[in-house]
This record gives structure tokens, sequence and C-alpha cells, in this order.
């Protein structure tokens, strides 16, 4: 396994922990946790791919916005349809649209804060019975909201460390 490109490992669906607590905390820590692995790094350290032929850092901070907020989206369609199918998305070409390779990370900061604060304040809401609905990916199947926050928690930690792991790689 390549440790730059997954330096948590890669995401174990049968072993993801369903703890919702523990999940839920994560995601609202995620935007402060985003903000500290990015602070004090100049535009030319942002814009300095992660590992080789990866994308830049802040490539990276902008896509966990674009990830999230489909994330979010389909949690609400999750709880207000009865198994809806999502639409996937090409997340490597929404990553070399212009504001994605461009725009200041600052934006997808304030973009992830306020996201972050709506998801964890539904997620915190949700019944049991919520928990066991979802979604059905054309790709990958059907995903409870209990596999999502998993997958998403994982998805958190996956990315901030990209950014961790080459800051301290490059002594930054
Ligand atoms: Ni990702």
């Amino acid at each position: 396994m390549d440790s730059a490109r997954f330096p948590i490992g890669l995401f174990d669906r049968a072993a993801a922990s369903l703890d919702h607590k523990a999940a839920i905390a994560i995601l609202a820590a995620l935007p402060e946790n985003m903000r500290s692995a990015v602070s004090g790094l100049s535009d030319a350290q942002l814009d300095t791919p992660y590992r080789e032929g990866g994308w830049t850092l802040r490539q990276v901070v902008h896509h966990v916005a674009d990830s999230h907020g489909q994330a979010y989206a389909r949690t609400r369609m999750a709880l207000t349809e009865d198994w809806p199918v999502i639409k996937p998305y090409h997340e490597a070409l929404w990553a070399e649209l212009s504001d994605a390779r461009t725009a200041p990370v600052e934006l997808s900061l304030e973009l992830l804060a306020s996201l972050h604060a709506r998801w964890v304040l539904l997620l915190q809401s949700l019944t049991p019975e919520q928990w066991e609905r979802g979604y059905d990916h054309p790709e990958s199947g059907r995903h409870t909201l209990t596999q999502v926050v998993a997958l998403y928690d994982w998805h958190s930690r996956h990315h901030l460390a990209h950014i961790t792991s080459l800051r301290e790689r490059m002594g930054w």
C-alpha cells in the first residue's frame, strides 16, 4: 500500500466502527482540524502536491468541502426519500476545475465550518430507525447512514493526514 496516498489505510467498510457518537465527534472537529492543518502555510506550500502526482494541499481542502457537500445532501435525501439512487460525480475532474486549483483555502474552511455545523446538528437528531435509512450508490450499492458517517469519519482523517504528513516530511 502507498502510505503517502493512504496515510491511515483504506476505508474498511466491514471493519468500520458503528459508533455514531465517535464518528460525529470527528465530523464536528474536522473544520477546526483542517484550519489548523493548513495554518501558516504560504501559497507556494499550499500549491505543493501532498505526494508525487497527487493533489496540491489547496486541492485537498477544496475536495473535502466538495465531497462533504455531496455527503450532506445525500444524508438529507436518505432521510426524506425511500433509498434514493444518488448521483456519483467525477471527483478528480471537480478537483481540476479552476476554483478548486486556485481559490483561497479560507473559502472552503468557512464552507466546511457551516456545512459541518448543519450536518452534525442533523446527525445528532437521528433516531435508531433513521440511522438505518440510506441511499443506493450506483457503483458501490446500498449504504445506511450508519455506514455513511463511518465513511466520512475515515474520509476526514484520511485527507487531514495528507496535509499533516506532508508538513511532517517537509519540516513545515
Ligand atoms: Ni477524498
